[in-house]
């Protein structure tokens, strides 16, 4: 199959997704092609079946906003031109939906019939998709869409409540690569950040206000009131400053430390024993899943996809959102002693386990089939 992909391709889940897919399918033998602004941040390397394809805003004195949606558009129109694309899959709905519509409609003029999935990611809907500036472009692309996946029951659930849906949504959840995912000996980095044989717990995200990041500053104070413990903060976004300065205020700087934007996070989290997602909205939570398969149990809040992931009392906990003393108490739980702490490791990683890339791919790729088929039945009439 020849399969265009458009993410935003930043450290972001949804271009995270996008690129291991997009990597997934090339070493199946599927050829790949990125549409996308920039390098995707995971697509660093050579592989015979990936291309990528770089879509340029022309700046003009006019132009307050540069049309971006446009640019993209006339790039997939290009790209599936000359590609000879069987299909298209956006993720994130604005404005990808809407210029693969836009993109299709024009190859239909060439006499080209190319079907387009579009993934519904969280924010697209939760947050940004849901707020009337976008509210109509998000519906009409979603309805127009050849096929929509989400990538929980709840995000599902949410479109469907929300935006007037007249087309069917697949259910695909996001996986993880156990290639790259997986304990590394990284006992030198362990000794460096806990030389008292601390607990260590992890945050990793954006940094955006939906994140609650400074309930992981909060819970942690509790937590290390009680248990010797140091926190780590991966990731950086607009809340990075407020969360330092609250921890000067509560005095803990010495136990927290701020790494930023890290590519090798798989490394981190091998020596962590305890991730913290308190988010307020989560349509899946890929973060935590990604310390699951390093064997790294989640303390999250109850919201979104998290219940589809977070099996609560066997790989971590879940509470109501800003619910901090409870996040704290069931974090305590989990770590006050080796046997409760080394068996919630062991159940993390196995509930990681039924995300296995492996057996998410192929989901993937029945429904690209379908699709394809889908479309190609309706213009044999
Ligand atoms: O978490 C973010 O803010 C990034 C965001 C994105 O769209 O890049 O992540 C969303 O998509 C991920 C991959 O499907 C999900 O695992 C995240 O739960 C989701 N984030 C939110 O719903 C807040």
């Amino acid at each position: 199959m020849k399969i265009g992909i458009v993410c935003y391709p930043t450290f972001g889940g949804s271009g995270v997704v996008a690129t291991e897919l997009g990597k997934a399918l090339a070493d199946e033998g599927h050829q790949v092609h990125f549409i996308t602004y920039s390098q995707p941040a995971r697509l660093d390397f050579f592989s015979a079946n990936l291309f990528y394809h770089e879509v340029s805003v022309r700046d003009y004195p006019l132009f307050d906003y540069a049309p971006y949606e446009s640019a993209l558009a006339s790039k997939l129109v290009d790209v599936v031109r000359f590609e000879q694309l069987d299909i298209l899959h956006v993720h994130y709905a604005i404005p990808h939906a809407s210029a693969a519509f836009m993109a299709k409609q024009i190859l239909e003029t060439f006499g080209i019939h190319i079907p387009f999935v579009t993934t519904l990611h969280g924010t697209d809907i939760t947050l940004v998709g849901k707020d009337p500036t976008y509210k109509p472009v998000v519906t009409f692309s979603i309805n127009k869409s050849d096929g929509v996946t989400t990538v929980s029951e709840s995000l599902k659930k949410d479109t469907e409540d929300h935006f007037d849906i007249t087309t069917e949504i697949k259910v695909i959840p996001n996986f993880i690569d156990f290639s790259r995912f997986s304990l590394k000996p990284k006992d030198h980095f362990k000794k460096a950040i806990a030389p008292n044989n601390e607990r260590i717990l992890i945050h990793t995200s954006n940094f955006r206000k939906v994140k609650r990041t400074s309930d992981v500053i909060r819970i942690f104070q509790k937590i290390q009131a009680k248990i010797p413990s140091k926190l780590l903060m991966v990731g950086d976004g607009p809340e990075r400053a407020y969360d330092e300065q609250l921890c000067r205020s509560l005095g803990i700087c010495e136990h927290v430390r701020f790494l930023g934007k890290q590519d090798a996070v798989e490394e981190i989290l091998s020596v962590c024993d305890l991730f913290l997602m308190p988010s307020h909205s989560e349509s899946f939570g890929l973060a935590a899943l990604e310390a699951m398969a390093c064997k790294v149990p989640a303390i999250t809040s109850n919201s979104g996809g998290l219940p589809e992931l977070n099996v609560d009392g066997f790989s971590g906990y879940m509470s109501n959102v800003g619910d901090i003393e409870d996040m704290a108490n069931k974090a305590i739980s989990i770590l006050e002693t080796d046997e409760v702490l080394k068996q919630f490791k062991e159940n993390a990683f196995a509930r990681a386990q039924d995300f296995d890339l492996k057996k998410i791919l192929p989901d993937y790729v029945a429904y690209y089939n379908k699709v394809i088929a889908e479309s190609q039945k309706l213009h044999e009439v």
